[in-house]
């Protein structure tokens, strides 16, 4: 494909500015750190410790002026179908809407629907917290167990683990997703039948790990406390009522979502009810609040002042220019230590794709990177090392709350040093000059110096942003989220690819089915030798252990 004019001058731009230094950009401009910082309402961004200047900022802008951004963001909100192989429109913004403008799809205004669910989760999720809706022998409700997989499970996890604080003193989340039955056997051996709620999420209440699973906890609650506590017990959310209704649970305990939601943005929908029954409604709107001023932001702000929109380019910039197809996301907070693991979905998932809008394989560029993190200050004792002395360097986000939910002794400020020291570290680097240094004034021989000064020396030049948030309140983390859901759009916009099916998802669904009867009743199907020989292997050893433990 013959490259854009945008595209063009970022490859111009690329070999006059790769061999500028991160330290050298900052020696010559004193105000960088302020002119590439961005605060909107409890959010420090700052993003100077990128490689880029002035000019390649405005040429990665141009680019997204090229893609027609703002319209495509415009096209988002106002419910355009841009979900085109699914041919959906993609709403999860409605979900935050709190302003009285109406939202079409199909010439109808979907706002009303949203807000009777919202108030259906309301008043449930009060009810169950204060009490009045109890279990079939009389107990209160305390045990909540959600029962999904991926967008239906990743983002009530993250979020009720990061807002552990908020939670009700007496309830306890848990949630069960991998078909292994060791998941529910775990959750199982810790609850009582009589205090506890299952959450049965699906957006389609087909996906063969959540169906198997409800049906293990059904039988299970069945057997303590009989058929009729399955009302009591069991509630669904879903886009299926028809599937719910066949599962044995009654539509009237169904809180509904719709086709314009996608799993991986579901959190903001019905498929929150766990978190709102974890902290509370009011603590959940707070959540939607935060998000829907980050939409507002995202939707108004200029492009050179949008802080999804400056990620998207700083990320393109490093992905498409620099070849570098990896990205870390590092909070320094240990509430928020499974946020890496949702945006591994919200971002691989979303613009792991090779086909372009126009229907066209992609061969000339890379979409998205592979994501990964880690809480620190234990990451730093995993794979940092790579980070500072791999071979690539590796972009990298970290997010830290300026105060603690948990301010006990000095462990905050250490955790506020570390992330401050590990950014100044990854840009600056040492030299072996430096490391020859430092190790002179430790008393080491020249020969040793000479041994050890290249291995103790660091490039730096590694980039990094830092998102400092005043604390991880509901609104804040709402605010973080919906900055990451935007900044993958927008890249997606520049990729020209969908970022809002999933068919590698779906192929995942289909193909252990081929395989299930083959385990039970022998090869049937012609599969490559590799397969065959493993199929038969593992049915030999299933048949040894499990005869041996009968
Ligand atoms: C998310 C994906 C996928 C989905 C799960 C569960 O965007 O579509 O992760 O959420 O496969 O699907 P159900 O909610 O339909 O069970």
């Amino acid at each position: 494909m013959a490259v854009s004019t945008a595209v063009a001058k970022l490859l111009e731009e690329y070999k006059r500015f790769a061999p500028i230094t991160m330290n050298e950009l900052f020696a010559k401009d004193s105000k960088r750190a302020e002119k590439y910082t961005i605060e909107f309402e409890n959010l420090v961004f700052d993003y100077s410790k990128n490689r880029f200047d002035e000019q390649v900022l405005q040429s990665l802008l141009s680019l997204a002026e090229e893609h027609h951004l703002k319209e495509r963001i415009e096209d988002m909100f106002s419910g355009k179908k841009i979900n085109v192989t699914e041919n959906r429109a993609v709403l999860h913004t409605a979900l935050r809407n709190f302003s009285n403008n109406p939202i079409y799809v199909d010439g109808q205004d979907i706002m009303p629907e949203i807000r009777r669910v919202l108030a259906k989760m309301k008043s449930f999720s009060e009810a169950v917290r204060n009490g009045s809706f109890k279990g079939y022998t009389g107990k209160k409700l305390t045990n909540i167990v959600n029962i999904g997989i991926g967008g239906s499970d990743l983002g009530p996890y993250m979020v009720t683990s990061a807002l552990k604080k908020y939670w009700a003193k007496d309830i306890s989340c848990y949630f069960i997703s991998n078909i292994d039955g060791t998941a529910c056997a775990e959750v199982l051996s810790k609850i009582n039948p009589e205090e506890t709620l299952f959450i049965v999420a699906s957006k389609t209440f087909t996906t063969i790990e959540t169906l198997t699973n409800a049906k293990t906890c059904r039988e299970w609650l069945v057997k303590a406390l009989g058929n009729q506590a399955v009302a009591n017990h069991f509630v669904a959310l879903s886009t299926n009522a028809k599937a719910v209704a066949e599962f044995g649970i009654d539509t009237n305990n169904m809180f509904e979502f719709w086709d314009f939601v996608g799993g991986r943005y579901s959190l903001w929908s019905a498929i929150g009810l766990s978190i709102a029954l974890a902290v509370g409604y009011d603590n959940f709107e707070a959540l939607l609040k935060g998000a829907e001023a980050m939409d507002k932001h995202f939707r108004t702000a200029p492009l050179e002042k949008n802080i999804p929109v400056l990620m998207a380019l700083i990320g393109i910039w490093y992905n498409d220019y620099y070849n570098i197809h990896r990205y870390g996301v590092i909070p320094y907070d240990q509430y928020l230590k499974f946020l890496p693991s949702y945006l591994q979905q919200l971002d691989m998932e979303s613009n792991g794709k090779s086909v372009r809008l126009d229907n066209k394989k992609i061969t000339d560029y890379a979409t998205g990177p592979a994501l990964f993190g880690g809480a620190g200050t234990d990451v730093q004792h995993s794979f940092f090392q790579l980070l500072h002395q791999g071979t690539e360097p590796v972009p990298v986000d970290f997010i830290i709350p300026a105060v603690s939910q948990n301010e006990i002794g000095k462990h905050h400020e250490i955790l506020l040093a570390n992330i401050l020291a590990q950014a100044e570290a990854l840009m600056k680097g040492k030299t072996k000059e430096e490391a020859a240094a430092e190790l002179r004034s430790a008393g080491k021989d020249e020969a040793t110096i000479e041994k050890l000064k290249l291995n103790k020396s660091f490039d730096g030049n590694r980039p990094s942003n830092m998102f400092i948030i005043n604390k991880l309140t509901p609104y804040n983390l709402g605010m973080l989220i919906a900055m990451y859901e935007h900044k993958v759009y927008t890249q997606g916009v520049i990729w020209e690819i969908d970022s809002f099916d999933q068919w590698g998802v779906e192929l995942g669904k289909q193909l252990a089915l081929k395989i299930l009867p083959e385990l039970e009743n022998g090869v049937s199907a012609v599969h490559d030798s590799s397969t065959t020989k493993l199929i038969n292997k593992v049915r030999e050893l299933r048949s040894a252990a499990l005869s041996k433990s009968a």
